[in-house]
């Protein structure tokens, strides 16, 4: 058989969320590893365009076109299902939002496979190729032993080729925030691969910089803190050392200088952490406890990191229940004045599968509901629901003056020498150079579409004067962090 591996444009964001920078659909590469002898496989990747897709799913090219995919790239995927059935060619649907939603999914593809699928992806295989493929599959959290959880390295797109490697190297997250679907999907419990498979793998990467895609690289705990210290010993005593990789862990990181000496040394220069917010009520909202208890401490967790020479790019959530329309200023105030290399936020977005969705939907709140054409809009640059303390246009606006700040003003090298001070690392301040320069295009290329919506940004505004005023900031402007409001 000749089977379509395919992830679907998220149309609406265009790529904003890629940081300028193509990254492999890891999912992906992991089924194509695992795909039995006799089969042939093409990845086709949609951030580098639909029109390969559009020319090329025909009956005499696949056999089998199985597509991964975002919520915001569900419709498009949904559109890959009528092209394949109007081809004779049966199609499948998996990842995240198709675990989240399989009865939508089902009513567009053949068959939909549900959760994490290494252990049964072989059967699904063999079953289309005998033409008995099953409405449904189920998969499992399975144990992370050799072979599973690891990519095809070498497989880039047929249409288009990936900047950076990307590996996993545990999966699941304790941690459980209300927003996010993380726990639900991969569980509580972080499962890890044998080291000696990763650093097999590692090996076999082929770009110089490599993300390791993990959800929670260092863990909340002391047994997971203890297995990535070895992890990372292994990777400097046996890893290509011509490699330099970023990750995503949680704050507590921070207070591990034996840790953070440990990834310096075997070539980690960023570390990706949800600070989310630094109001109170907002933590307590997104059930965020590692962030509650030390919300006092950001900066010293954060002088941690680049104590060691590690950057960070900070993810910040903008529209919680305590959020007003000047948040989104007060959060970049905040994450400059702290020091945090690389900023972005994001609108809250309830994503179908977690919590939050079904909170939001049982008080009415999320307006984005006729799916689904809603869900291309769940892109993180859109609010789909209505926000407390604000309207759900004014949170789109604070964020379209926070881009259009980004894309006119001048504050790339400002960031870029503040990291070289706090980290006197050349090769972290050129990654945090590059990716805020890489931001900035992104913006750039943003701003024309925010004004085609929502018109040019007023500047004589407080909330404009409150942002323009972030890039002044310096250590010693004072705190913004927001204390519960009294009972
Ligand atoms: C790496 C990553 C990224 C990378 C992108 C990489 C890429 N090219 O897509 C970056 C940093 C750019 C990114 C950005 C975003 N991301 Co992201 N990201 C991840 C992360 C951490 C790892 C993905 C991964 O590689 N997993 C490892 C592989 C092996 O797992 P997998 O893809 O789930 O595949 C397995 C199964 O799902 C299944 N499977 C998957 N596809 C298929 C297809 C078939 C046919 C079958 C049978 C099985 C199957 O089998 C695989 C093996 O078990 C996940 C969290 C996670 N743990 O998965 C979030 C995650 C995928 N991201 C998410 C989100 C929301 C975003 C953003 C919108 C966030 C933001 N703030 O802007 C953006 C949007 C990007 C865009 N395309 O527009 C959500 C998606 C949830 C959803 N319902 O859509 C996740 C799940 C995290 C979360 N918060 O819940 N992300
Ligand atoms: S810490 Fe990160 S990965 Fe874990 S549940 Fe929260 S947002 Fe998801």
């Amino acid at each position: 058989m000749r089977i379509a591996l395919i992830n679907p444009i998220t149309r609406l964001s265009d790529g904003y969320h890629t940081i300028g920078t193509f990254i492999p659909q890891l999912g992906l590469q992991v089924l194509a590893q695992l795909v039995p002898p006799g089969h042939e496989v093409e990845l086709i990747d949609e951030c580098f365009g639909a029109d390969f897709t559009n020319a090329n799913i025909r009956k005499d090219r696949y056999d089998l076109v199985a597509v991964t995919g975002y919520t915001s790239g569900a419709t498009r995927a949904y559109e890959i299902a009528a092209m394949a059935r109007k081809a004779g060619i049966p199609c499948i649907m998996g990842g995240p939002h198709a675990s989240a939603v399989p009865d939508e999914a089902a009513t567009h593809f053949d068959s939909v496979a549900i959760g994490e699928c290494d252990l049964i992806w072989p059967g699904i295989v063999n079953d289309a190729a005998a033409g008995r493929m099953q409405k449904r599959y189920q998969g499992s959290l399975a144990e992370l032993t050799a072979g599973i959880g690891r990519a095809r390295q070498n497989l880039d797109p047929v249409n288009g080729k990936y900047d950076v490697s990307c590996i996993q190297t545990s999966r699941g997250c304790p941690v459980g925030c209300e927003y996010c679907s993380v726990t639900n999907f991969n569980g509580a419990p972080i499962r890890r691969r044998p080291m000696d498979d990763i650093i097999e793998e590692w090996n076999q990467t082929t770009k110089p910089f490599i993300f390791v895609v993990d959800d929670n690289f260092f863990g909340v705990g002391e047994k997971h803190a203890v297995w990535a210290k070895e992890l990372m010993d292994r990777i400097g005593a046996k890893g290509n050392r011509r490699r330099l990789w970023f990750s995503q862990t949680t704050i507590n990181m921070g207070d591990d200088a034996d840790g953070l000496r440990k990834a310096y040394k075997c070539g980690c220069r960023g570390m990706f952490v949800g600070f989310e917010t630094f109001n109170r009520e907002n933590l307590r909202e997104y059930h965020k406890g590692i962030n509650r208890k030390n919300l006092d401490r950001y900066q010293e967790l954060i002088d941690g990191f680049h104590g060691a020479g590690i950057s960070l790019i900070g993810g910040f959530i903008a529209g919680g229940d305590g959020d007003d329309q000047y948040s989104v200023a007060d959060t970049l105030t905040e994450a400059i004045r702290l020091g945090v290399d690389i900023i972005q936020i994001t609108n809250l977005t309830p994503l179908p599968g977690t919590k939050m969705y079904e909170r939001f939907m049982s008080e009415g709140r999320i307006f984005a509901t006729n799916y689904p054409q809603d869900w291309e809009r769940f892109t993180f640059t859109e609010t789909v629901y209505n926000p407390r303390k604000m309207t759900a246009a004014e949170l789109d606006e604070a964020i379209c003056e926070m881009r259009y700040l980004a894309a006119t003003k001048s504050w790339v090298w400002k960031r870029t020498w503040r990291t070289w001070r706090m980290t006197r690392s050349l090769t972290t301040t050129l990654f945090v150079h590059g990716m805020n320069k890489g931001w900035k295009r992104i913006a750039s290329n943003q701003v024309p579409r925010d004004i085609a919506k929502f018109g040019p940004v007023k500047t004589d505004t407080p909330r404009w004067r409150r942002l323009l005023a972030a890039l002044k900031v310096s250590r010693k402007t004072p705190r913004q962090i927001a204390e519960p409001t009294p009972a």
